[in-house]
């Protein structure tokens, strides 16, 4: 029965990859120097249009109709072109979810990061994607049997394979460099924390003398 009753308490989140690859066109018949795909996806490689309505990827004016919606899979778009520019992806969730839309906002990335663009390789592609969660807070009744139901297979590789860059190794590594940066901005804290300390004592020691060579005078 269609309720359209919320679930009191339930979270659930649904991991995504999005983003784009670009790689040069080394013979250019046009002023066009790149070749690209935007995309959405799962972290896994895997379908994700059992909680997805629809996604609209909204390309720059130049664009012969630069807004592209795609009903099923694969979540993508191919071009080629001259310049970056920021893409918004909105994901529409299926009716009976009662969720609004969501926008995403990526920059196309066609060139190498400034530091090595002297020696990347030609036609080397660049990567810029980013993994994300989308998070439903009370989802309805259906469309939380939907999002639990769906899911087929690991949601988060174990580990870093091919193009699959997103990993629960990678994600652990992250944790750890996270906390050892951490500790390193706290040890620093406490360093500067007793160097202030110490000036301030040497601070009054130096009023004090001050005060006592005025009150001689
Ligand atoms: C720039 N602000 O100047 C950006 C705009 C637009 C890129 C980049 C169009 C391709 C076509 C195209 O690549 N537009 O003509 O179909 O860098």
């Amino acid at each position: 029965m269609k309720t359209g009753k919320r679930l009191k308490g339930v979270v659930i989140s649904k991991p995504i990859v999005y983003g784009n690859i670009a790689t040069e066109l080394l013979s250019k018949k046009t002023d066009h120097t790149h070749k690209w795909t935007v995309f959405l996806r799962g972290p896994n490689g895997q379908d994700v249009s059992y909680f997805i309505h629809k996604v609209e990827f909204k390309l720059h004016e130049t664009f012969v109709n630069n807004t592209r919606a795609f009903k099923t899979p694969p979540y993508e778009v191919t071009e080629t072109g001259w310049g970056e520019f920021e893409i918004i992806t909105k994901i529409y969730f299926p009716p009976m979810s009662g969720e609004k839309p969501i926008s995403l906002y990526h920059m196309l990335k066609l060139y190498p990061p400034e530091s090595q663009s002297q020696t990347w390789p030609k036609g080397k592609p660049v990567n810029n994607f980013f993994y994300d969660e989308l998070v439903f807070s009370e989802p309805t009744e259906e469309f939380f049997e939907a999002l639990t139901k769906g899911a087929d297979g690991p949601e988060i590789p174990l580990k870093v394979s091919g193009t699959q860059v997103f990993s629960l190794e990678s994600e652990a590594a992250e944790c750890k460099r996270l906390e050892a940066a951490v500790a390193q901005v706290t040890g620093k804290y406490n360093e500067y924390k007793d160097r202030s300390r110490a000036a301030e004592i040497e601070a009054a020691k130096l009023r004090r003398d001050i005060a006592a060579i005025e009150a001689a005078q």
